[in-house]
């Protein structure tokens, strides 16, 4: 078989920066469109610069069965509305593929559902590892006041099924009521 080179990175845990990414994915307020309650907050938001919502980063490896993803995800703090901050969430497209995630910093929760109407929400502080199970769709949401910063890892073979969130998006929402987190 074809052997590839073994190699290591870097990851400052204190400031949950990953070194010498090469592979970067950026998001921002325009590419969640139909994902928070209140549309017109979310159209403000974009009238108002479109900021970042959130980063990946990655050291790249072939997305081929055997290998395994990994890298670090970083959503911004903030509000839609009264909605917080969070990803657009997916299934993978092989659906039993898992995931493990680990915060390292920030406060938010993983919110995961089935397409059977299942919906859990677990959550995320640093040092606390979320397991997503196969067949359950993910999506961090951000309740803290700085980046919610989670390092990853998932089947290289994975990939990424948006499926029926665009749609229907996730049974449960977080919403900031004052001070107050509430998950509905
Ligand atoms: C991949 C892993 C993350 C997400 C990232 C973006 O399986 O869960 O790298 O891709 O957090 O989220 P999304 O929902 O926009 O793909
Ligand atoms: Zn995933």
């Amino acid at each position: 078989q074809l052997l590839m080179e073994p190699f290591g990175a870097d990851i400052d845990l204190a400031e949950a920066v990953l070194k010498d990414y090469n592979a970067h994915l950026v998001r921002k307020a325009s590419s969640m469109k139909g994902h928070y309650a209140d549309a017109d907050a979310l159209e403000k938001l974009i009238q108002q610069g479109d900021p970042l919502h959130y980063e990946v980063f990655e050291k790249a490896v072939p997305q081929e069965t055997g290998h395994l993803q990994f890298g670090l995800s970083k959503l911004q703090p903030g509000t839609v509305g009264e909605e917080f901050f969070m990803t657009k969430g997916h299934y993978h497209e092989i659906p039993e593929a898992a995931e493990v995630y680990l915060c390292l910093r920030g406060k938010g929760y993983m919110l995961m559902k089935t397409t059977e109407g299942e919906c859990r929400a677990e959550y995320m502080e640093r040092g606390r590892v979320v397991y997503v199970p196969p067949y359950w769709a993910h999506r961090s949401v951000n309740v803290g006041d700085e980046p919610l910063i989670t390092f990853y890892v998932y089947p290289g073979d994975a990939g990424h099924n948006y499926g029926d969130i665009e749609e229907e998006g996730f049974p449960k929402r977080i919403y900031k009521r004052g001070d107050k987190v509430e998950i509905l």
